[in-house]
């Protein structure tokens, strides 16, 4: 069969390139100068530990001391270092975007000055360099040395591919190789692995753009060697000379923390801190597809349904608990103590796009969209420059002030972290959305995420364009325009979101019927220029319940309109949002406001609010409960938080 394949997706989205635009103008110049702790602003801890670093970045000088340009320690989190590639690989999506030479120059200079940064064999990794050369690989349960290999890696292809740097694949190469020296099957290397993964995902990026199947080998390895030994970290601390930790408060995790308790291929459930297993199952995806390996590709499925039917929130969030920063049970989805860090959800949703180049299931793609439209958003003000590491689903000002265990749950969006994991994390996965809006399939182009676009194809070795109208995700009409030259035959399969309960097609303006199989509508024909197909969605608002196994969310409604959850704030439905109380059929209006928060649809309706019974005490016998009516406002959870500390819901209690 001839090629199939996407040629280039450029996203002419309003929604989109609103942020898209937004990182590239503010975000990137204020991270920065954040790197360089050049902007005045307060860093924050992430949650109550004294040990969090938060004076400064100092990202940068890092790799200025490690070059030998500067003199003084290293500062910050032992893997600060991959602050400064997430932001490299963010402004290289930017710069394949739009080219921006004032952009390109700081780059190039930072990918000067890692080259400089890195010793004679190839290793990278700042803190190593600067204060414990002497400890490099002894430590690999808190060291993060692959994970920030892997990010520079990432960065590296990237780069690479956006303004063919020769000199950061030659870094990274020397990196990947110094790596592959060190770790492996061979008698006299390291069998073992980083606590954090990341490197696996990224050896399968640069096999992808090298073809050098040394880092296929090595990211398998890799894989296939996790968990294999759960006592592997624990020997080599037993053996460092040096009993001081890398990461304070990390000490006590148990080996599902990282994911090391089983090997991969036995481990059913997603175990430890989210954003490891993420990106462990990032990796395992690639293997698969990469590799055919049918093993490793069941296994995904395993943790993916362990994830999705039974560990996510409803806003695409996991992780329930901050401490670990971790999955815990099956439906222990508390939504005041949950952590969702917008990084796990950021790994989810890399997890779902590596699931499906291994299999078209338009679930993973919901989940993607899920994830983005809610957590993902919500992590980031529209300013472009504070942020929400933590994204809770409900919060009470005066607990997060004085509750200890609900440290972690900000009311309003920092400026930076003493982790500063997510802020660039967000920077590079919007300015990759592309990578999102399409999958080709053997000789059928399918939407994954819907956005007005203009998508080039290469279809069985003809070219086809798709260009894409919609103004989802408040509108639920998508257009799709067809140039397929003198008529090719080829299949254009269209995402049917879970969340719709039913929808229309047509074809030249009649209805049109395809072949539905796992959530795509296929539509296979002899396309020719200017047909266009349309697909209707349902964009009403609808009350969703969770499984009765959610206790937290037991007799409570959220809602939905297309993809985005919406919550209440105190903001607009005054204090104590526990007492007002919804209809299952709550019907609601939909406006949408140009001017708040940079454009959003809200919704309104009546609903009640439960009068507090006069001059009762703490406990009372049962009462008849009293209601009056109360008009209520609900935003879109993404945009909560940013009319300063409030109450918020996204589950309201049902009347
Ligand atoms: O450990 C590196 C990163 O810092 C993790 O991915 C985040 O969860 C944060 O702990
Ligand atoms: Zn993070």
């Amino acid at each position: 069969m001839q090629e199939s394949k996407i040629d280039k997706i450029e996203i002419t989205d309003a929604f989109w390139l609103r942020y898209m635009e937004l990182i590239r103008r503010e975000m990137l110049p204020y991270q920065w100068k954040v790197l360089n702790d050049k902007e005045d602003i307060v860093i924050e801890k992430e949650r109550d530990a004294a040990y969090i670093p938060s004076e400064k970045s100092h990202a940068i000088e890092n790799f200025r001391i490690a070059a030998g340009l500067a003199s003084g320690h290293h500062y910050g989190m032992v893997f600060q270092d991959s602050d400064v590639y997430k932001w490299l690989e963010a402004a290289a999506y930017s710069l394949r975007r739009v080219p921006d030479p004032a952009l390109q120059e700081i780059a190039d200079g930072v990918v000067d000055l890692i080259a400089a940064a890195q010793e004679d064999d190839g290793y990278l990794g700042t803190y190593f360099t600067i204060e414990a050369p002497q400890r490099k690989f002894k430590r690999l349960y808190q060291s993060h040395e692959l994970y920030c290999a892997g990010h520079f890696i990432e960065a590296a292809v990237a780069y690479y591919q956006a303004v063919h740097s020769e000199k950061v694949l030659h870094t990274a190469c020397r990196l990947a190789d110094c790596i592959a020296r060190h770790f492996g099957p061979e008698e006299g290397k390291i069998h073992g692995y980083d606590g954090h993964e990341e490197i696996e995902l990224a050896l399968f990026r640069l096999y992808g753009t090298t073809k050098d199947e040394k880092y296929l080998a090595l990211g398998r390895f890799f894989l296939y060697a996790r968990g294999q030994d759960p006592s592997f970290f624990w020997q080599q601390r037993a053996a460092d000379p040096d009993k001081s930790v890398l990461i304070e408060g990390m000490e006590g995790f148990k080996p599902e923390y990282y994911q090391v308790h089983k090997p991969l291929l036995e481990q059913e459930t997603a175990e430890g801190h989210a954003v490891r297993v993420t990106y462990m199952c990032t990796g395992m995806a690639r293997l698969a597809s990469l590799a055919g390996d049918e093993a490793m590709l069941a296994a995904c499925r395993r943790l993916w349904k362990n994830i999705v039917d039974r560990r996510m929130y409803i806003t695409g969030a996991i992780g329930s608990t901050v401490q670990g920063e971790a999955f815990t049970a099956d439906y222990d989805l508390p939504n005041d103590t949950v952590y969702g860090e917008t990084c796990a959800s950021i790994g989810l949703i890399f997890f779902a796009r590596a699931m499906l180049d291994n299999e078209m299931c338009a679930e993973y793609a919901d989940v993607m969209e899920r994830a983005l439209y809610n957590t993902v958003l919500s992590g980031m003000a529209p300013d472009g420059k504070h942020f929400f590491y933590v994204n809770p689903l409900e919060t009470v000002p005066e607990y997060s002030r004085k509750d200890p265990g609900k440290s972690h749950i900000k009311l309003t969006r920092p400026a930076w972290f003493g982790c500063a994991c997510c802020p660039p994390n967000l920077a590079r996965l919007l300015s990759s959305l592309d990578n999102y809006a399409y999958i080709v399939d053997g000789d059928t182009v399918c939407t994954l995420l819907y956005m007005e676009s203009v998508g080039r194809f290469t279809i069985a070795g003809e070219e086809v364009r798709l260009t894409q109208k919609t103004d989802y995700p408040w509108g639920g009409r998508i257009c799709l325009r067809v140039e397929a030259g003198g008529g090719q035959t080829f299949g254009i399969g269209l995402r049917i979101p879970g969340w719709a309960a039913q929808y229309e097609v047509s074809l030249n303006g009649r209805s049109c019927e395809g072949v539905l199989k796992d959530g795509f509508l296929v539509i296979r024909r002899c396309w020719r220029t200017g047909d266009e197909v349309i697909l209707q969605l349902p964009m009403q608002a609808r009350c969703w319940e969770a499984s009765p196994a959610v206790r937290a969310d037991i007799n409570r409604l959220a809602v939905q309109r297309g993809p985005l959850v919406y919550c209440l704030e105190q903001a607009d439905n005054g204090k104590d949002l526990q007492l007002i109380r919804v209809p299952e059929n709550l019907p609601l209006t939909y406006r949408f406001c140009p001017d708040q928060f940079g454009g959003t649809g809200i919704l309104q309706g009546t609903a009640f609010r439960r009068k507090a019974p006069a001059a009762k005490g703490l406990y009372s016998p049962w009462q008849e409960p009293v209601y009056e009516a109360q008009q209520i406002t609900l935003i879109p959870y993404y945009c909560w938080g940013n009319r300063g500390e409030n109450e918020m819901t996204v589950w309201m209690y049902k009347k």
